[in-house]
């Protein structure tokens, strides 16, 4: 792994082809939970973990053209090792970052003796707001001078470098991903009339942690029958009934590198005749863009064939009125499928580079929440997550019903609210060949997850 980080940080020095100055990537620290004296849990900031190859609370990752790279750690002191124990040993640390290891008390000097120069600052901005927490006395006193210019065209290389994986990260990804499948098929398999969404969360987090996650990538989403119209549910006391889907978005992390997936199923033993209808859409669309993916295509054009494809499967469907291009041009698609098609995935679960530079996020309805805007190539991990929603809080919204007033049969989708949500997400890894599923075990036809249900209802 060290052979491997020095080669991603020599990479990045080239990159950078930096004739002066310096470069200086904090970890983050320990945020306290404020009136208590708790901590949150600890997030390394991307940018050091991919640079520095471990995940040191209080650490700074630094580099100047002329001494390379240099990690200053935290070194524990009595009170740390009485109440949290030694931590990890600069020795330990240096060997699993390849990376010359000090002292964090050496930072100030390290930092006084680049006075002069200009300094870029990625990683984590907390060291110039808390630098005691680095033990240092004042940023102010050091006099020293960011380059903010710099430090932003810099961390945008690093995100350029971080889109393509290497071999040591697509197999944390895979370990991710092979974490996730459990927690998922023990959701098809636990869910009961009865049941809360918390309950069911408790079974797919547990089942993450016994296959080896470290902890969840973001916060799990179980949005039960409504729940599943609200993209980003947090898990309740609701109750499952027996018309009800259930939408479950939820990945685990190992080696900091996190896996997202979501499957939707019923909790009774069949989907229903809507249910079938509209989760036939959302797989169809999710398998076209999946078998769409390769190097070379564009990621805004998978997301526009899947609003097309969206568009022309509600049309069908009586719900959306009119030609489904006309129908996407007018974002009419976007009252049902209002996010993008997906994201990049890695250290993050919405991970760093997933615009290309110079492309701004459109404001358009149906383009808003496009968190990708870039060509696909070789060793990019991207997920592919359409979805089909009755949100009230767009379908309700009289200027938005007056928009679209001949694009909708509003008696219908009035008849619908309350249907929730069905969104299929998987994390594809792209190949020269086209795609690589890593979450591609986990049930997502019809027929496997009514086989599932069947089998669990019975029992
Ligand atoms: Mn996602």
């Amino acid at each position: 792994m060290s052979a491997n980080l020095n080669a991603r940080r020599n990479g990045i020095a080239r990159a950078w082809d930096l004739r002066s100055g310096a470069v200086v990537v904090p970890a983050g620290v320990h945020v306290p939970v404020a009136g208590t004296d708790q901590y949150h849990d600890f997030h390394a900031h991307p940018e050091f973990t991919y640079l520095a190859g471990v995940q040191t609370p209080g650490a700074v990752l630094a580099f100047d053209p002329v001494d390379g790279w240099l990690v200053f750690a935290p070194v524990a002191n009595q009170e740390d090792r009485v109440w949290v124990g030694d931590g990890e040993s600069l020795d330990a640390i240096a060997g699993r970052s390849g990376a010359r290891v000090e002292p964090l008390q050496r930072l100030g000097g390290w930092l006084e003796a680049r006075r002069s120069e200009p300094l870029v600052l990625l990683g984590n901005h907390d060291l110039v707001a808390n630098p005691t927490a680095y033990g240092l006395q004042s940023w102010a006193a050091l006099e020293l001078d960011v380059d903010d210019q710099r430090s932003v065209l810099l961390s945008e290389q690093v995100a350029d470098k971080r889109r393509a994986k290497d071999p040591a990260e697509i197999s944390l990804m895979r370990s991710a991903a092979g974490a996730t499948a459990p927690g998922h098929r023990a959701a098809i398999r636990l869910a009961r009339p009865g049941m809360t969404e918390r309950q069911l969360q408790i079974e797919i987090e547990a089942e993450f942690f016994r296959a080896g996650a470290e902890r969840t990538a973001y916060g799990s989403i179980v949005g039960s029958g409504p729940n599943g119209a609200i993209l980003h549910s947090s898990p309740g006391q609701r109750v499952f009934a027996d018309g009800d889907l259930i939408l479950v978005d939820a990945g685990a992390e190992f080696g900091a590198y996190a896996s997202d997936v979501t499957r939707t199923f019923p909790v009774a033993a069949r989907f229903s005749g809507i249910q079938r209808d509209i989760y036939e859409i959302v797989l169809g669309v999710q398998e076209r863009a999946i078998a769409s993916v390769k190097p070379g295509v564009e990621y805004k054009d998978l997301h526009m064939a899947a609003a097309l494809g969206i568009a022309s499967g509600l049309r069908d469907l009586g719900i959306l009125r009119g030609d489904p291009g006309d129908l996407v041009e007018r974002d009419a698609h976007a009252l049902f499928f209002v996010h993008g098609l997906g994201h990049m995935l890695g250290l993050a679960t919405h991970d760093a580079g997933g615009c290309l530079a110079g492309r701004q996020p459109s404001d358009r309805f149906g383009l808003k929440w496009l968190r990708a805007d870039l060509p696909l190539e070789p060793d990019y991990v991207v997920t592919i997550e359409p979805g089909i929603y009755f949100i009230d809080a767009l379908l309700t919204d009289p200027a938005r019903r007056d928009t679209f007033r001949d694009a909708v049969n509003w008696g219908l989708v009035d008849s619908l609210r309350g249907f929730g949500g069905i969104r299929i997400e998987d994390d594809v890894l792209v190949t020269e060949a086209g795609a690589d599923v890593l979450s591609g075990t986990i049930p997502k036809s019809i027929d496997e997850i009514e086989a599932i249900r069947r089998e669990a209802l019975s029992t």
